[in-house]
């Protein structure tokens, strides 16, 4: 990103993978118009959108209107709900007022698939049905993973609102460390590969930070860095 901006918002829109939009329940909407623009144009062809959302972010009305145009058109589309408890500090309860959130996918129209965002298997057998659903011309699906998320929203958020009780449950606990067990029961890499990947992904990160943390700090009137891999879809300097 050259430090240009936040390391989510980058997209390569000409191979169908979209910046994401910072404003929460958006991206529902672009994929749900995507999808469509396809069929208009003829070429759906197996093609299947997807997009993921937090808690927090399924209590917008952006996301109500995508869901909404999603099922009322009969997309192949999956959104994934990363119910992870807190929408920065507020709980579940105070967020919505349904039992579960995968009660709203039968209000859509949706189908709803629960799974335990703990589990990366659980997860991959999940979304895979989920997807091949979407791809047969079931319509859209709806995935709600549940999971805790064990740090703050962002770096500024020591997440000290947190009830502790949570990590003790069945939500709490670390996805990274159970994937780790899991890829390793199942014969899925061994642990000398993890730490091989895991070493050069740091060495990548550092090397990252060092080069951003040297450059000089952006100067707006002439800066032409940008999020898409496509300029000619963003505005350029004068
Ligand atoms: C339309 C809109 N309103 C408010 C915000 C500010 N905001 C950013 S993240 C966030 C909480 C999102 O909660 P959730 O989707 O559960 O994500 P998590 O905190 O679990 O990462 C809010 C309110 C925003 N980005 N967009
Ligand atoms: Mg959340």
């Amino acid at each position: 990103m050259r430090a240009r901006d936040g390391n989510i918002h980058r997209g390569r829109p000409r191979e169908g993978l979209f910046a994401m939009i910072s404003h929460l329940g958006t991206m529902p909407s672009v994929v749900a118009g995507a999808l469509l623009a396809r069929r208009l144009r003829g070429k759906m062809d197996g093609v299947v959108g997807a997009t993921c959302i937090g808690d927090g972010g399924t209590s917008t009305g952006a996301f109500h209107e995508g869901m909404n145009l999603a099922a009322v058109e009969r997309l192949p589309f999956v959104v994934v709900v990363a119910n992870n408890q807190y929408a920065y500090s507020t709980p579940t309860r105070r967020q919505y007022a349904c039992h579960d959130l995968l009660d709203r996918a039968a209000g859509y129209g949706f189908a709803g698939h629960s799974t335990d965002g703990t589990d990366l298997g659980a997860c991959l057998d999940t979304v895979q049905n989920a997807v091949a659903a979407a791809r047969a011309g079931n319509g859209p699906q709806m995935v709600v993973a549940n999971l805790l998320r064990l740090t703050g929203h962002g770096e500024h958020d020591d997440a000290s609102y947190m009830d502790p009780s949570l990590r003790a449950s069945a939500v709490g606990g670390d996805c990274l460390k159970l994937a780790r067990q899991q890829i390793l029961t199942r014969g899925w890499a061994d642990a000398a590969d993890l730490d091989t990947w895991r070493a050069k992904a740091v060495a990548q990160v550092d090397a990252a930070l060092a080069t951003a943390q040297s450059e000089a700090p952006p100067d707006p009137s002439r800066e032409d860095w940008n999020a898409l891999s496509t300029r000619d879809l963003s505005d350029q300097p004068a």
